[in-house]
């Protein structure tokens, strides 16, 4: 009871610090355009002033991540910049956390570190909540044994505390936690079985949205069934879905708007995650929202990352029909460019602004005619 307490205080702290304030931090990442780009805006959304950049081709090095020379001059950017973070954009396991911690003073945020605090801050609903928990605890269980280990070898900041724990002790609270929230986890999975058994019956068609966030995914929700969803420039906007019903000529379909993807997402992230994303997985129709303004080296690469995720969420292709959102942010010479570039003909996608209007109709028209071409006619005699 006493560690589970204590380990809660400890989670209590971590998302006050970062919640109430802007940290001034130091971001290493990879000398990449795309990388750097997404990197700055992960920073941003976890509350971040990124008063330095370091870049290196490689941040997997033995003992600190970065070489050792270049975590000694990290060092003194640190106090010369008087910054109170580094946010280190790789996977780095607890040792290599605690030596560059020990050697800098300050705390050490990895990638996926990140990323589970800009959930944090951003889960509203309890299920997303018990999601983000849970992703946590998945970071946490292979690092437990460790961290308690390192901690008792001197605290250094982001292992608060650890030190008082017995290693098994604390590794069996996690598993123990981990347990429990999967278990209320299941409960809302089951709920939403029974939901999809009821639409099942109600013969309605399901749509859902998936794309990189910050493709337009709730921007063209919110106009498909006039809704007033959060929209933003920020990252990962929506963390819990939100499924509502549209009419089409003559046919009424439901329309979900999900969780937005992003590159180097952990399985683990996915897996915590699942009970939003099967709805993808559920669908007859899945709108893959694509931000037709970004340049085409960045355009494949989110759009990889997105064909990944949903293959390994055991969505077939045929399912899939590509948006080119953001069409007033560029013109159609270059949109049908970089279809092609894509491996897509025009005729299989649509092109759509959700600033404009511009193609909500012919998305619309799109949508009936793929759905109802493939369900069943028993689902479709409505
Ligand atoms: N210019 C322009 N901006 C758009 C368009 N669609 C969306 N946006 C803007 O792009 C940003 C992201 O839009 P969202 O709808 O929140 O994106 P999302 O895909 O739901 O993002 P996540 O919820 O983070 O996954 C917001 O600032 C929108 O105003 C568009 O067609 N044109
Ligand atoms: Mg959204």
């Amino acid at each position: 009871m006493l560690f589970e307490q204590s380990f809660r205080d400890n989670v209590y702290l971590i998302r006050k610090n970062k919640i109430d304030c802007l940290k001034k931090a130091i971001l290493v990442t990879y000398p990449d355009k795309f990388v750097i780009q997404e990197a700055l805006g992960l920073a941003e959304a976890g509350g971040y002033e990124v008063a330095k950049l370091i870049t290196q081709r490689y941040l997997s090095k033995a003992k600190y991540g970065m070489g050792s020379g270049k975590a000694e001059e990290l060092k003194s950017t640190l106090k010369d910049l008087n910054a109170d973070a580094i946010l280190f954009d790789e996977k780095l396991r607890s040792v290599q956390i605690y030596n560059l911690a020990k050697l800098t003073g300050v705390e050490v945020i990895n990638r996926e570190r990140l990323i589970l605090e800009i959930f944090n801050k951003r889960a509203s609903s309890a299920e997303a909540k018990l999601q983000v928990q849970l992703a946590e605890l998945r970071y946490e269980i292979p690092r437990a044994r460790e961290k308690v280990r390192l901690a008792k070898m001197g605290e250094q900041p982001g292992f608060f505390g650890l030190g008082r724990y017995d290693v098994d002790d604390y590794y069996r609270m996690i598993k123990k936690r981990i347990a429990i929230i999967t278990k209320k986890l299941k409960r809302v999975s089951k709920r939403r079985e029974l939901y999809r058994f009821q639409r099942l019956r109600t013969n309605l068609p399901l749509i859902s949205f998936a794309g990189y966030t910050g493709a337009g995914k709730t921007s063209l929700f919110n106009i498909l069934v006039n809704e007033r969803k959060d929209t933003d420039k920020g990252l990962f906007t929506t963390l819990t879905t939100t499924t509502r019903s549209l009419q089409l000529s003559g046919s009424r379909v439901l329309v979900s708007d999900t969780v937005g993807f992003i590159s180097r997402l952990p399985p683990y992230m996915i897996e915590a995650f699942k009970a939003t994303l099967e709805e993808l997985t559920h669908a007859n129709l899945v709108l893959l929202v694509i931000d037709a303004s970004e340049p085409l080296e960045n355009m494949i690469r989110k759009y990889q990352s997105c064909v990944s995720v949903l293959a390994e969420l055991g969505v077939s292709p045929l399912n899939v029909l590509p948006i080119f959102n953001k069409f007033d942010l560029t013109n159609m010479d270059e949109t049908e460019d970089k279809i092609k570039a894509l491996g897509m003909v025009p005729q299989d996608v649509v092109i759509t602004s959700a600033k404009t209007g511009f193609g909500i109709d012919a998305l619309k028209s799109k949508i009936s005619e793929m759905v109802y071409a493939r369900v069943p006619t028993s689902l479709t005699s409505a």
